[in-house]
């Protein structure tokens, strides 16, 4: 794999899981941090996966976020096969809203680690918050974007409730 610029790797299933992942883009994007968005499937495109997970490291990556669904073993998989950090996005199916993909991604047995996030667009959010934050320790500029990310919500939120809003 040729070297990569970007930091984050975001991978995903299918195209149906962008959707969801975007948003996990969309906030990298809102922090500054660079990242790398490619389909990747444990089951259709198996060489593509190992070649991606093994290579993951040496082409520049500092953290992986993987979003699946369904039988979701593309974090496990992955995380088998690379040192960085891996975050999981379970992705929420249509058969069993996403219930499948969170109990596949979040219960790896001892030995191989995949960070499980929430189901769908939160979790999304949150694995790109948490690289942010893994990202950070080494990176005091983006320390500062995060503080000021999370400085900016809280003055989003009202203190009390308006009451024409359902
Ligand atoms: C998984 O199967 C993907 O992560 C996706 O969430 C799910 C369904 O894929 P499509 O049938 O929509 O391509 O591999």
């Amino acid at each position: 794999m040729a070297t990569i610029s970007a930091p984050v790797a975001i991978i995903m299933g299918s195209q149906s899981d962008w959707a969801t992942m975007r948003h996990a883009a969309e906030t990298l994007d809102a922090l500054g941090i660079a990242h790398d968005d490619r389909i990747v499937s444990a089951h259709r495109t198996p060489q593509r996966m190992v070649e991606f997970a093994t290579g993951a490291k040496a082409a520049g990556f500092k953290v992986v976020i993987a979003g699946a669904g369904g039988a979701a073993h593309l974090p496990g998989m992955t995380a088998s096969l690379t040192p960085l950090p891996v975050f999981g996005v379970p992705v929420e199916s249509k058969a069993l809203s996403g219930q499948d993909s969170l109990l596949s991604i979040v219960q790896m047995p001892a030995g191989i680690p995949v960070g499980t996030l929430a189901i769908g667009r939160a979790g999304a959010v949150n694995a790109a918050l948490l690289a942010a934050a893994v990202l950070a320790l080494s990176d005091e500029g983006l320390a500062d974007r995060l503080d000021a990310y999370r400085a900016r919500q809280s003055a989003a939120i009202a203190e009390r409730p308006a009451k024409d809003e359902a």
